[in-house]
């Protein structure tokens, strides 16, 4: 028996899995003087109940906890763990235990977590969102169009009133919600208390100017007490949604604000920051789709994806994954993808963000269909003839679409679109 054979009992190709058990495609490069076989091993060994050599105190109940690589093919080991490994109903454990140690192994140079299948008894362990696409068109009464939504840019509104007249702005221009961004939450300048008064205030009159349901995403990201402070206030003056940093704020926050949110009856946005510092290295970290599904698990009712077509990295076959991820009950297997059951666990709206405008609007819809959002901060603030204008020029872009109408002729009816198209054209910036 050698010091370390014990990792090779760690792959076993060809056994392959059972439906109950947790599968990960990683995608693997051993650093130098290791074989992938031993690289994969080790992967499959600490994210398991395994360490770096043989034990003696290996009991067979221990055994049959032993995570499996099940097939290796060029650069991606595909690794099965039993049930029992996870804690049902606990994102911070399936960290710890696939997205944890293994990373930082010396025998692993990169590695990244491309697909992730839960199976049913995981997937039933999770609530998910609670209202979904249905539950948020259904406040927003929106229906065979995508959700529009504009962030104020300057990211940071120098005060609440400043915010809340963006706010007021955009809704009666034909934006359906207004956003916070990311880093804005409560500063010396712009209270999140202040900010939620005005903003629900200029809600209310922007409803009763049109005749349709506005509403805010409001960043209560925070820490764990304080969110709930926040959340809570936003229900008591009459808000239908907080959003948070999902990232940022953590797991178990995450999926403490999402029951927390139930209780209230407020439905959940959730912004990706941070994503990129694991996801855009192509051989490391975990890739959008995996992350996307693990959203899912955690429940906010809508979550941002990218664009493909904006300003923010991510491929369109990667962008459309990620909405499938997020959007449909049962996905067949695809490629190197896990095929998935979600088991009748309810859909998340996928937020188009990041770099869009008006002329962009259309080859975003080709691809990415009707039923997501459409975010857009800069694209209807940079209008020049103003927010008002901006807003109205992306409902333009938008019926143009659903018309089939090209945009720059459906401008000569529009001088709001043709503004934009005049500004910006139809071209991606970077
Ligand atoms: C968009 C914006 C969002 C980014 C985040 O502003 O502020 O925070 O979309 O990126 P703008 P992603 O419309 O002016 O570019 O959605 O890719 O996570
Ligand atoms: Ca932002």
């Amino acid at each position: 028996m050698s010091k370390i054979d014990w990792y090779l009992d760690f792959v076993k190709q060809g056994k392959m899995p059972s439906d109950d058990e947790l599968l990960v495609l990683f995608r693997l490069t051993p650093d130098a003087g290791f074989s992938i076989e031993e690289a994969a091993g080790r992967v499959a060994s600490e994210s398991s109940v395994g360490t770096w050599t043989t034990l003696t105190t290996v009991d067979q109940s221990t055994r049959n906890r032993m995570a499996n690589v099940y097939r290796i093919s060029g650069d991606l080991i595909y690794v099965s763990y039993p049930l029992e490994l996870f804690e049902l109903g606990s994102l911070p454990q399936l960290f710890s235990a696939v997205f944890g140690n293994i990373f930082g192994m010396k025998a692993v140079k990169r590695l990244r977590i491309e697909d992730i299948f839960f199976p049913r008894a995981y997937v039933k362990s999770f609530k998910g969102p609670g209202f979904g696409i249905k539950g948020v068109q259904d406040i927003l009464k929106v229906k065979n169009r995508p959700i529009l939504a504009t962030v104020p840019k300057p990211k940071l509104s120098p005060s609440p009133e400043a915010h809340a007249k963006i706010a007021y702005d955009i809704w009666v221009g034909g934006e359906d919600l207004l956003k916070d961004d990311e880093n804005l939450t409560s500063l010396p300048f712009n209270r999140f208390d202040d900010r939620v008064k005005a903003v629900l205030a200029a809600r209310d009159k922007a409803e009763r100017e049109t005749g349709e349901r506005k509403s805010a995403l409001i960043n209560i990201t925070a820490t764990v007490e304080e969110m709930k402070r926040r959340a809570k206030l936003v229900k008591d003056s009459g808000g239908e949604f907080i959003m948070i940093d999902i990232l940022t704020i953590g797991w178990a926050a995450a999926q403490l604000i999402r029951d927390y949110a139930e209780e209230l009856g407020l439905a959940v946005h959730a912004h990706r920051a941070f994503h990129a510092a694991f996801t855009k290295i192509a051989d490391h970290g975990v890739s959008m789709i995996a992350l996307s599904k693990v959203v899912r698990l955690a429940g906010p009712d809508l979550f941002h994806i990218g664009t493909a077509v904006g300003k923010m990295e991510g491929s369109k076959p990667d962008v459309m994954r990620s909405k499938e991820a997020i959007t449909v009950d049962k996905a067949e297997s695809e490629g190197i993808y896990f095929p998935m059951n979600w088991w009748g666990m309810k859909s998340i709206v996928p937020v188009a963000s990041g770099g869009l405008h008006p002329g962009l609007v259309p080859k975003l819809l080709d691809f990415m269909g009707p039923d997501i959002a459409i975010q857009i901060g800069g694209g209807v603030l940079g209008n020049p003839l103003g927010a008002r204008a901006g807003a109205k020029a992306v409902r333009d872009a938008i019926e143009a679409w659903q018309k089939k109408v090209p945009l720059k002729e459906y401008s000569t009816h529009s001088k709001e679109l043709k503004a934009a198209l005049d500004k910006w054209g139809e071209e991606t910036y970077e």
